[in-house]
C-alpha cells in the first residue's frame, strides 16, 4: 500500500525527518524553486500538511489541495493556519500543547529576571574591564515581591503565574473570564486596567484577529514609567510600533521579547531601543521539549491514517 502523500511547509530536526521520511511520502514545500507550481503539481495527492507553529499554513495552500484532510502544526500556536478554510471543508488541525509549557514559562522567567536585574549589560560590565575599573554596575529593581500580571490565563500564563508564586509575587490576570484554580490570583478583566495594577505584564495569550494589539498605547500608558512587558506569545498581541515609542520615550521601564512581526527579521528599531532584551523566538527551545513536540505532531499524523482518535485535536 502507497504511504499517505503529505506537504511538508518547512524544516523539522533531523529525528523527526528521518521518522517522517519512513513513514510518509513528504512533498518539501520550502525546497521548491517555483513553489505554485510545486503545489498545483503535488496539490491533489496530498492528504495531510505538516506545518510549524510559525509557518501554519495558509488559505492559498490549503485551497490547492482538494483531498487535504489534516494540518498537524509542530507548535501550540496555530495562528497562522488559516482556519476559516479548515471550518468551511471539515479539515481537522492538530497541535503540540503541554509538551512545551514548562519551558515557555521558563524562559518568561529568565526574561524577566534578565530584563530587571540587567543581567545581560551585567555580564559586558565585566567582560569590558568596567567592574575592575568602576566597581559594581549601577543598582536596579527587585523583582521578588512585585506584582505580575498575566495577560491570557492558559496552561503557559499559568505556569508563569506558579513560578512568580516561587518568588513572592502578588498575582493577577485577565481572561475571558475567572479561571477554576486561580482563586489566589485577582482576576482582572481590562487589560488596560491589568496593566495599571502590575509591576511585570506577562503575554501568554493565544493569538487571534480578537487579540490582534491587545497591548497598545493605552496599555503600556497604564503599566508606566517602572512597568515592565515580557512577551512570549505571539508578536501580533503587541502593537510594536507603540511599544517602541513608549521605550524610546521612557514610558514604560523595558521590555523582553521572544517573538516579533516579520521574525527573524525584526524592526531595526528594536536594535537600538533602550531596556530591551532581545530573544530568537526560543521559548520551546530545548532537545527535549523539541523532541516531544515532534513525536506528538508525528503521532497525531500516524493517528489520523489509522483512523484512531487524535491525540491533540484543535477545537476549530
Ligand atoms: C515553536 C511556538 O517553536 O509552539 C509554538 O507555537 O511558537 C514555538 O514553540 C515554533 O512555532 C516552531 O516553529
Amino acid at each position: 500500500m502507497s504511504k499517505p502523500e503529505l506537504l511538508q511547509v518547512g524544516t523539522y530536526p533531523e529525528w523527526d525527518q528521518t521518522a517522517l521520511d519512513a513513514a510518509f511520502t513528504m512533498h518539501r514545500w520550502w525546497e521548491a524553486a517555483d513553489r505554485d507550481t510545486f503545489l498545483a503539481k503535488v496539490g491533489p495527492n496530498i492528504r495531510a500538511i505538516a506545518t510549524r507553529g510559525d509557518l501554519g499554513a495558509s488559505q492559498a495552500m490549503i485551497a490547492a489541495c482538494p483531498n487535504l484532510e489534516l494540518i498537524s502544526v509542530f507548535g501550540v500556536g496555530y495562528d497562522a493556519v488559516h482556519l476559516p478554510s479548515c471550518r468551511a471543508r471539515g479539515i481537522r488541525v492538530t497541535n503540540t500543547p503541554d509538551v512545551l509549557t514548562d519551558d515557555v514559562a521558563d524562559i518568561a522567567m529568565a526574561m524577566l529576571l534578565a530584563l530587571v536585574r540587567r543581567v545581560v549589560p551585567a555580564d559586558a560590565w565585566v567582560r569590558s574591564g568596567d567592574w575592575a575599573a568602576k566597581g559594581g554596575p549601577p543598582l536596579t529593581r527587585k523583582v521578588s515581591g512585585t506584582r505580575a500580571g498575566i495577560l491570557g490565563l492558559g496552561r503557559i500564563g499559568a505556569a508563569i503565574a506558579r513560578r512568580c508564586e516561587g518568588f513572592g509575587m502578588q498575582i493577577a490576570y485577565s481572561a475571558r473570564s475567572p479561571k477554576p484554580g486561580a482563586e489566589g490570583w485577582t482576576y482582572i478583566p481590562d487589560a488596560v486596567d491589568l496593566a495599571r495594577n502590575c509591576d511585570h505584564l506577562f503575554v501568554a495569550l493565544a493569538a487571534t484577529p480578537e487579540t490582534r494589539h491587545i497591548v497598545n498605547a493605552q496599555v503600556l500608558k497604564a503599566l508606566g514609567p517602572d512597568g515592565t512587558l515580557i512577551n512570549i506569545s505571539r508578536a501580533a498581541n503587541v502593537d510594536e510600533a507603540a511599544l517602541l515609542d513608549a521605550l524610546e520615550q521612557g514610558q514604560i521601564a523595558g521590555a523582553a521579547l521572544d517573538v516579533f512581526e516579520g521574525e527573524p527579521n525584526l524592526n531595526p528599531r528594536f536594535l537600538t531601543a533602550p531596556n530591551i532584551l532581545l530573544q530568537p523566538h526560543h521559548g520551546s527551545g530545548t532537545v527535549d521539549t523539541r523532541k516531544a513536540m515532534g513525536k506528538l505532531m508525528r503521532d497525531n499524523l500516524t493517528a489520523h491514517f489509522a483512523d484512531q482518535p487524535l491525540l491533540t485535536p484543535v477545537q476549530l
